[in-house]
């Protein structure tokens, strides 16, 4: 059975399904405050209002990618200078998750740049999975492409979340990634999903796409016949060197306007209100002012360090001034 073919679960009392593109592209179109105000009360119907929840990212395997995704400094097709390494040990990933928790993330997401894990890799992932778990954090990866075996190893290793972003609009996937379609994403998510693990999917705004394609992943997202429990929307990192980003830096009118890019925000809280909405890439660069709106607008969740996987993150001194300055405060475990 395919993910759209699932059976589609019960709405809550009061919930809004069966979003159309022509709702959603009303939601964005909504007088800013109009906007805000419902995103917020969405929010606090299903999430306690004014808490966090703390990621934090480690690259276990980086660079070398043989995708070609116009955004990535890890594809082999970018010229980012990064140097590409082996999976690394799990002991070194469990220093670094207890490193992480010490700081105060209660879920650690390991990503490699992979198109998929090969086989053989499975044993050190589980064991990865078991040893994060055993200190208590929520379990995260993200790998690229699952077979269903491979997604019931992790599954039973005890992995919590799977990260595997749709990006953008159906309609746009083949302007961004040549090397695997839209549809070879939905199957992944299949297979997550039938494995019971938790699905992570979202993408990137700030691509140069139209409000339009903006609209359509949204869209893509909430259709889905289980949303996904957890929606990172990322604005895009221009990274020199490669397709996206150097287009950027030729056109920097380009980058996502902060107004629109929380608008993207509130968009995915109302139409998914009880998935967690997380602020991800892109906010080293973006001003108090416009995280306090994304947070207005719904978002509940952000990565914490001063690394995501290669680019720089806000980092925790930063992070800890502003969620005291916000009276935001860090999500406990579920
Ligand atoms: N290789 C795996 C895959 O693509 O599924 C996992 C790692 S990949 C880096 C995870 C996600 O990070 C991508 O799907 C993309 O949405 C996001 N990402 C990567 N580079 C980015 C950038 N420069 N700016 C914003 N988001 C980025
Ligand atoms: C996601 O949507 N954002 C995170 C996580 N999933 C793995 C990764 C963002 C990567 C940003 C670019 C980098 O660090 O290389
Ligand atoms: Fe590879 Fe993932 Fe980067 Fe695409 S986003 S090039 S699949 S690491």
């Amino acid at each position: 059975m395919t993910l759209l073919q699932t059976i589609e679960r019960e709405p809550e009392v009061g919930e809004r399904v069966g979003w159309t593109r022509a709702a959603i592209a009303e939601l964005f179109d909504r007088p800013l405050l109009d906007l805000l105000f419902e995103a917020q009360q969405v929010h606090r119907e299903h999430h306690p209002a004014n808490q966090v929840q703390l990621s934090t990212l480690l690259s276990i395997k980086t660079g070398g990618c043989p995708e070609d995704c116009g955004y990535c400094s890890q594809s082999v097709k970018a010229d980012s200078g990064l140097k590409a390494t082996k999976l690394m040990d799990v002991q070194a990933v469990l220093q670094s998750a207890a490193q992480a928790k010490d700081h105060g993330s209660t879920r650690f997401c390991m990503g490699a740049a992979w198109r998929n894990p090969k086989d053989k890799d499975i044993p050190a992932l589980a064991a990865m999975v078991k040893g994060v778990r055993e200190m208590g954090l929520e379990t995260c990866m993200t790998l690229g492409m699952l077979t269903p075996s491979q997604a019931e190893a992790l599954a039973e290793a005890g992995l919590d979340y799977y990260n595997h972003n749709i990006d953008t609009a159906p309609e746009n996937y083949g302007n961004v990634i040549s090397t695997r379609t839209f549809e070879d994403r939905l199957d992944t998510l299949d297979n997550v999903r039938a494995a019971g693990i938790n699905v992570c999917s979202g993408g990137i705004v700030g691509m140069g796409e139209t409000r339009e394609t903006r609209v359509g992943f949204i869209h893509a997202l909430a259709s889905m016949p289980e949303p996904p429990e957890s929606v990172p929307i990322n604005a895009l990192v221009p990274v020199k060197g490669t397709v996206l980003g150097d287009m950027l830096a030729d056109t920097p009118l380009a980058r996502i306007d902060d107004i629109e890019f929380v608008r993207t925000v509130a968009a995915a809280r109302i139409t998914m209100p009880r998935s967690m909405v997380r602020l991800s890439a892109g906010r080293e660069s973006m001003s108090e002012s416009t995280q306090a709106l994304c947070f207005m607008a719904g978002a509940n969740s952000i990565f914490t360090g001063d690394k995501l996987l290669t680019a720089p993150n806000a980092g925790d001194d930063r992070d800890g001034a502003m969620l005291a300055k916000l009276g935001l405060t860090p999500m406990e475990m579920a």
